[in-house]
């Protein structure tokens, strides 16, 4: 553990490096387009560019999610906060949205306030902010990759413990990876631990593939940037004028699927392999899964999660979830 406290701000900042495994990117692509349905993973979308395009999609008009989350929370705090209990110990899940979490502490109040994210350099810059306008906090920040197991840097009980997991970020993992990755955020709150949590509702699907198509381009920048990233850093062939940016509802499986399409039979060298195209071949880039309200409580309770309360908007687009940890 690191200090990383200002001494022009009171509180103390503490860093914890857990050194997660950096991702093999060149592993990763070409497994991915070695598979006979050809698939990359979305956490591979978040390299600089596509971490800017990404919150230039959340100031989107299409794409509701984010503003809708942030005037849920704004609406709700202060019961929100009843739930979660006073000088709790507050875990963000990946240090994201600094505008959600501001509006969060500003209801909670917690005494401890622990964000836990894989890239060091985001988690330190955004301790730091935020210690700054919450001077009475104390900040833990871990580096660490939580969608694997991982303990809390700081062990005592004094505190309820309470995670934030915000901006459906849930429904990009399949369900079954969901409910593992809940059952291993409910063993690091322990019984009685709370958890608050944002889930895209199941919705009109004109409404939903608008906000992954938007007017503007910007999500297909988003999704097509991956092959540009492939061309940056695996030595990549991709020509981007002969892909393009697919986005559809999948009513059966209750997800938004992105998709970059091949628009003619082409063959891409990446990485000193050479990957085979036909035309109307895709890569399947992302799962976006909406829940409804009691879809997502059943996927919630085999995690051993209960439902204590949910907080919609008014023209029910999006949720959010206090459950409570009682495996
Ligand atoms: C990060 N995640 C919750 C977004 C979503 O809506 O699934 C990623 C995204 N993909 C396209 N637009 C936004």
């Amino acid at each position: 553990m690191i200090s990383l406290t200002d001494p022009t701000t009171a509180n103390p900042i503490y860093f914890h490096d857990y050194h997660p495994t950096p991702s093999d990117l060149r592993a990763e692509v070409l497994a991915g387009l070695g598979k006979p349905r050809k698939q990359l993973s979305p956490k591979l979308f978040y390299d600089a560019e596509g971490s800017k395009l990404f919150d230039a999609i959340c100031e989107l008009p299409e794409y509701y999610p984010t503003r809708t989350e942030i005037a849920i929370l704004r609406e709700h705090g202060a019961e929100m906060a009843q739930h979660l209990g006073r000088e709790a110990l507050l875990v963000e899940l990946g240090s994201g949205s600094s505008l959600k979490i501001r509006v969060l502490l500003e209801a909670l109040q917690p005494a401890v306030y622990m964000p836990v994210d894989i890239s060091s350099e985001h988690l330190q810059q955004s301790a730091k902010a935020l210690a700054a306008t919450f001077p009475r906090l104390e900040v833990h920040a871990v580096c660490a990759d939580y969608s694997t197991p991982f303990e809390l840097p700081v062990d005592n009980h004094e505190h309820p413990r309470a995670a934030f997991f915000p901006g459906s970020s849930i429904g990009n993992f399949e369900p079954a990876d969901a409910e593992e990755l809940l059952r291993r955020v409910g063993a690091i709150l322990c019984v009685d631990g709370r958890l608050l949590i944002g889930v895209d509702l199941i919705k009109d699907p004109a409404r939903l593939e608008l906000a992954y198509n938007d007017a503007a381009g910007v999500t297909a920048a988003f999704n097509m940037n991956l092959l540009s990233r492939i061309n940056r850093e695996l030595d990549g062939g991709f020509d981007l004028s002969r892909f393009r940016h697919e986005a559809f509802f999948n009513a059966e499986q209750s997800r938004i699927e992105m998709h970059l399409l091949s628009t003619c039979d082409q063959q891409v060298g990446v990485a000193g392999e050479i990957f085979a195209f036909h035309e109307g071949e895709t890569i399947h880039t992302e799962c976006s899964h909406k829940y409804s309200v009691d879809g997502f409580h059943a996927l919630a309770a085999r995690a051993g999660f209960q439902p204590e309360q949910v907080w919609t908007d008014p023209q029910q687009l999006f949720s959010v979830h206090c459950l409570v940890y009682r495996p």
